[in-house]
């Protein structure tokens, strides 16, 4: 998972430090070595000098925000996000619940155009910006694929990229909206869980938030690009608080490969004396078994070799 730096004049702390942040203007062979460290150690890393465009970042905010602010029955006419649209509450379909309301899109050009007649007064707007943020955060996902490949000394340097250009891909938009919960003055209530902990089943993801603290991540725990990096990399597990007195959003892109892509560890990472630690599988077996599963469930136990 990677974090966008806030935009310059927004520079609030939302996260503890300490968390790896990589500097994309530095030297190629120094992003490549913090990128790599980062993927083993934390699944997570923020990024700075990212070069996306902060008008693009807050069309797309503002468009949400203007969403997010209608009368529920209009929210209601482009849901419910089963499989895309808009949900309330209610996270995938095992029951899991959040203090949450969501997007939830296909990133794809004609998905996008097509859903935003339900979601906007004027979809071309809404469309305009949800195609251009996507295009900004997809070409940034596979910058970043591409250093991550070269860091694994794979011969193919666009080897993972290929997967999220492919016109196929089923990357996904996400816009997450966290409505403040009000804290009692002096009171210790609970912390309010807005997305319960779970580890994204996509390739890369890309999160942008709007500054407001939330986000907590879990060290040392699950995998990321786990088949394809043969376990080297590790997928953070993360969840969302609600409890700040204002209202917090998100905005994720999730890049994935296309539905019936093969996954199966890249040949750089395996050896005799390493070897594969998953049966290969498809990318929509994978996906099946973590819809098939609730939120907060591991899913690559399923994939193991005997
Ligand atoms: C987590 C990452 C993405 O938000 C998501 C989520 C999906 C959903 O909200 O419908 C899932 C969750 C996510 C992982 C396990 C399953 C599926 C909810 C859930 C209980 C859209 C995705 O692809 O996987």
């Amino acid at each position: 998972m990677v974090m966008l730096s806030p935009t310059p004049g927004r520079n609030r702390k939302t996260m503890a430090v300490g968390i790896p942040t990589v500097d994309l203007s530095q030297d190629r062979s120094v992003v490549i070595e913090l990128i790599i460290k980062a993927c083993q150690e934390y699944g997570f890393f923020k990024v700075t000098n990212h070069g996306i465009d902060k008008e693009i970042v807050e069309r797309l905010e503002d468009e949400a925000v203007h969403f997010f602010s209608k009368p529920a029955s209009e929210k209601q006419r482009a849901g419910p996000a089963n499989p895309f649209g808009y949900g309330c509450k209610n996270i995938g379909r095992n029951g899991d619940t959040g203090e949450l309301e969501y997007l939830l899109l296909e990133a794809n050009r004609l998905y996008i155009s097509k859903r935003s007649e339900t979601i906007s007064n004027d979809p071309v707007e809404f469309s305009c910006a949800a195609n251009d943020y996507v295009q900004s955060v997809k070409e940034l996902t596979c910058e970043i694929l591409d250093l991550v490949a070269e860091g694994l000394w794979v011969l193919d340097k666009h080897v993972l990229s290929r997967l999220i250009r492919d016109v196929q891909s089923d990357s996904l938009i996400r816009i997450n909206h966290y409505p403040a919960v009000n804290e009692v003055k002096g009171g210790t209530l609970p912390k309010t869980i807005g997305f319960g902990e779970h580890s994204d089943p996509q390739m890369l993801t890309i999160l942008r938030s709007n500054d407001v603290a939330g986000l907590q991540i879990q060290l040392q725990d699950g995998f990321w690009v786990p088949v394809l990096t043969n376990g080297r990399f590790v997928s953070v597990r993360h969840r969302a608080l609600a409890n700040s007195h204002k209202t917090r959003m998100s905005m994720m892109f999730f890049g994935a490969p296309s539905l019936n892509t093969w996954i199966s560890p890249l040949p750089e990472v395996v050896s005799p004396n390493n070897p594969s630690l998953y049966k290969p599988f498809t990318w929509s077996e994978f996906k099946k078994a973590a819809y098939s599963l609730r939120l907060g469930d591991t899913r690559l136990d399923l994939f193991k070799t005997p």
